[in-house]
């Protein structure tokens, strides 16, 4: 956007006034971050108005996701108007202080971890290359819920986002539609496969639309987000009849229900019926304003995959496939064959998880209680899916009802999702191969051609040019601008890897973020961290698989240690956690209520000499994890192989020059592909060495324990009384790892972790050398944006010709 900073400063000022009628002087920091705002809004409404115009043409994509974790949105619409620069100067000039109007912002939460992170990434991405492609969640009145601490335990908050309002929502009731639940379905005589649906409960679903700014570009796409809402006319609530007053409260406080709150959890089912109605809501909603939008660009529906891809993340909204179904054959009268293959060329599916509790099912009679006509088409399509397995797989039922979508009594969303859609992906090589040789491999074999692999990526306008600044102006002066529409630029740093003077630049500024870090934490929590240890960061949802156990028994072990031999030649070192535990997850609220007893243990303890120290950061989010990437030298990425589909954190660490610690698992993999085995530090089971011991039904943990000195100590110091808190308070730790199998197995990885801190440590000590790491993962991030990862699903599974593709000379190996 071309505006000067003396034009922009004259239209804030007078943005000010209208808004506050006081001068800037006597505005607080909310004051001025809802003038900055209702600018931006501004702008981007003309650019979003002509940005639609000219994308009437041509084919639309819509992404829907149960999650779109977005993260503070002011700062990225002035990078990507290209505005930043401009108004940091004007405020610099009008004395106020931008970085804490920008703080003042709430950070919109609706989504848990890496698929709500990823979807909202993917959005960027798609604006960035110009591409129309738009997204499609729910307005979650609260957000994921915020994390406090109390004693060292997680206590939930609500995360009530809207409360001040939320000024780049657009809301659009005009294009309100409707939603049925419920009722009953009877077959109409003339038509076989038509029905009757009455007595449903019928609730509106309202559009809230976000904008979606380009980098640098005219293209504003479309996030829309559905709101449940009562109808008007139902309101019945006169003096006189106080029943049908109360019936109304109820309705209207069930439909509120529906958009009331994001599910903390995403590995557990909760709530199973609410859960159920957020689905077919969002699915029902976006499907029906999809047909609604290819009607007014005059499109007849049997063109519809030609002019539109549906695309669903994961199986949350795989309700697509009979909803798409249903409003082809009821609301279009068309013919199931003609349906069919409509539906499955439009729409294609993204698995995030081999997870087992995370593959979702349903129980018939629930679903078919709250959604009798998708259950009637649901059934159809089993039936008809049964039949074609049985021509390939005469007589053999086990086969069948291994792959069937409906079987003992429940529906197997990912078995609905494959057979309804074009086209299924992992989001890692090694995911993708699992998903084909293990998981889905009978779905492998009837569809090989469905399947493919879509290594995830990110973008680095959020996590290195909004979080870093500096690092990006540095890396702008040294490959040259275009390494923002070219990430694969960045290779132009290896050069640099080993030049002294470049080194010291990078090492300054990541000194500026730990230092300005370290200030923040000591405000946050009291504790003093040193600027110049070694931070090391474990930042992630606390999961089993996850294990953030490993990293603290590591610490555990470093601190005994360090209790044996104070004099111990260690590099200082500065563990910093942060993440947030499911409410109903009772081992993950326990792994935070540990590390931070753990912590207070350590940070007390004057005798090493603040050798280690440890934090757990509270309420960890997508703005806590960008002031975190600048100053991190160690990422933490250590799941148990093969749990982990890809991860992402990951790659916005090593863009900011972290080097990773980690196992052999999901996008690691592929890291250390990129960065050179020298540049990362690998160390662990395989995946196929950690299937190959579920296979035998586990291992015996107490060979380890018996075996391993170091770990007997870590472990008994769970249970006596070693750590603040009760005495049992840590037992159910305890038994996790000795009674109930080490499931995720920590102990069976726990040697050669050690091994791998002590080769990290090695490796910092020798600073040019560590520094030439820092800048070769940097230097090969570019493969991991998501502009690159886009692209391959825009042109290989959306069939989008990008206007503007990714060089391609670092794009993703073949699958
Ligand atoms: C959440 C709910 C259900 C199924 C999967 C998830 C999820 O968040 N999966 C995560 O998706 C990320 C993006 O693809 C991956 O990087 C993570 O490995 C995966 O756990």
């Amino acid at each position: 956007m071309n505006i000067d900073k003396e034009e922009f400063q004259r239209q804030y000022l007078d943005k000010v006034a209208k808004l506050h009628g006081k001068p800037l002087e006597e505005t607080s920091d909310g004051e001025r971050y809802q003038a900055l705002s209702s600018l931006i809004r501004d702008y981007i409404g003309q650019r979003w108005l002509l940005s639609r115009r000219r994308q009437r043409q041509g084919k639309q994509v819509y992404y829907l996701s149960i999650e779109f974790l977005l993260g503070r949105l002011t700062d990225m619409y002035l990078i990507n108007l290209g505005l930043r620069d401009t108004v940091a100067a004007a405020f610099f000039d009008l004395g106020v202080d931008l970085a804490a109007i920008l703080e003042s912002e709430e950070d919109p939460g609706l989504g848990n971890g890496g698929l709500g992170r990823l979807a909202a990434c993917y959005l960027d991405s798609m604006a960035a290359e110009s591409l129309p492609g738009h997204g499609c969640g729910l307005r979650y009145r609260y957000g994921f819920f915020e994390q406090d601490f109390v004693n060292g335990r997680q206590i939930e908050v609500p995360d009530d986002w809207l409360k001040t309002g939320f000024i780049y929502e657009f809301r659009r009731s005009d294009e309100a539609v409707e939603i049925r639940f419920g009722g009953t379905v009877t077959p109409e005589l003339n038509g076989k496969l038509r029905y009757r649906h009455e007595n449903y409960e019928s609730v509106l679903a309202v559009p809230y639309d976000v904008p979606v700014v380009g980098h640098l570009n005219d293209t504003v796409n479309t996030l829309r987000l559905w709101s449940a809402e009562p109808h008007r006319t139902d309101f019945v609530c006169s003096a006189t009849n106080r029943n049908d007053c109360l019936k109304t409260i109820e309705y209207k406080n069930d439909v509120e229900a529906i958009t009331s709150v994001l599910y903390p959890d995403d590995s557990t089912r909760d709530g199973r019926v609410l859960r159920l109605k957020q689905h077919y809501f969002l699915t029902s909603a976006s499907l029906q304003a999809i047909l609604a939008d290819l009607a007014r660009r005059d499109i007849p529906l049997t063109r519809l995959s030609d002019h539109v891809a549906v695309h669903i993340n994961d199986t949350h909204p795989a309700l697509a496939v009979p909803e798409l179904m249903r409003l082809l054959i009821d609301e279009h009268g068309m013919g199931w064959d003609e349906a069919w293959s409509l539906t499955v060329a439009t729409i294609s599916y993204t698995n995030h998880t081999i997870m087992p509790e995370a593959l979702e099912t349903w129980p018939v009679d629930l679903f078919q209680a709250l959604l009798p006509r998708i259950f009637v088409i649901v059934n159809e399509i089993n039936e008809r899916f049964c039949r074609e397995l049985w021509q390939r797989y005469p007589g053999d039922w086990d086969h069948i009802r291994a792959m069937a979508v409906i079987a003992d009594g429940t529906i197997r969303m990912a078995h609905l999702a494959i057979a309804g859609s074009h086209s299924v992906n992992g989001v890692a090589q090694l995911h993708t191969r699992i998903l084909k040789e293990r998981v889905m491999s009978d779905f492998h074999q009837f569809y090989p051609d469905k399947f493919n692999n879509k290594t995830n990526g990110v973008t680095h306008r959020r996590f290195l040019i909004k979080a870093n600044p500096q690092l990006a102006a540095l890396l702008g002066e040294t490959v040259g601008e275009q390494w923002v529409q070219y990430p694969c630029d960045l290779l132009g740093l290896l050069p640099h890897a080993a030049d002294p003077a470049f080194q010291d630049k990078l090492a300054a500024i990541r000194r500026w973020h730990k230092s300005k870090l370290a200030a923040q934490i000591l405000d946050a929590t009291g504790v003093r961290i040193d600027p110049d240890s070694i931070f090391d960061t474990h930042v992630k949802r606390i999961h089993g698989y996850k294990r953030q156990t490993l990293n603290a028994f590591h610490i555990m072990h470093l601190y005994n240690r360090l209790k044996a031999d104070p004099g111990m030649d260690l590099t200082p070192r500065t563990f910093i956690f942060g993440g947030k535990a499911a409410p109903a997850y009772r081992l993950a609220k326990l792994t935070i209520r540990f590390i931070n007893a753990l912590a207070d243990k350590i940070n007390r303890d004057k005798t090493i000499n603040d050798k280690i120290k440890v934090v757990f950061l509270e309420n960890y989010n997508v703005s806590l994890l960008e002031k975190l990437l600048p100053a991190t030298d160690v990422s933490e990425q250590i799941p148990t192989a093969s749990r982990e589909a890809c991860g992402t954190g990951n790659m916005k660490f090593i863009m900011n020059g972290s080097v990773i610690i980690g196992t052999l698992d999901g996008g690691n993999i592929e890291i250390r592909n990129a960065v050179g085995e020298d540049n990362i530090i690998t160390f662990g089971l395989t995946a196929d060495e950690v299937l190959n011991i579920y296979e035998r039904g586990g291992y015996n943990p107490w060979d380890i324990y018996c075996g391993d000195e170091r770990v007997k100590t870590v472990l008994d110091q769970l249970v006596n009384g070693f750590l603040p808190g009760g005495p049992d308070e840590y037992r159910p730790i305890f038994d996790s790892f000795l009674h109930h199998g080490d499931h995720f197995l920590v102990l069976k990885d726990f040697a050669a972790y050690v091994d791998a801190q002590k080769e990290l440590e090695r490796r910092y000590r020798d600073r040019r050398h560590w520094l030439s790491m820092s800048v070769r993962n940097i230097a090969h991030s570019g493969k991991f944006s998501g502009d690159r990862t886009f692209t391959e699903y825009a042109v290989d599974i959306w069939r989008l010709r990008p206007e503007a593709p990714v060089r391609c000379y670092c794009s993703a190996d073949e699958d």
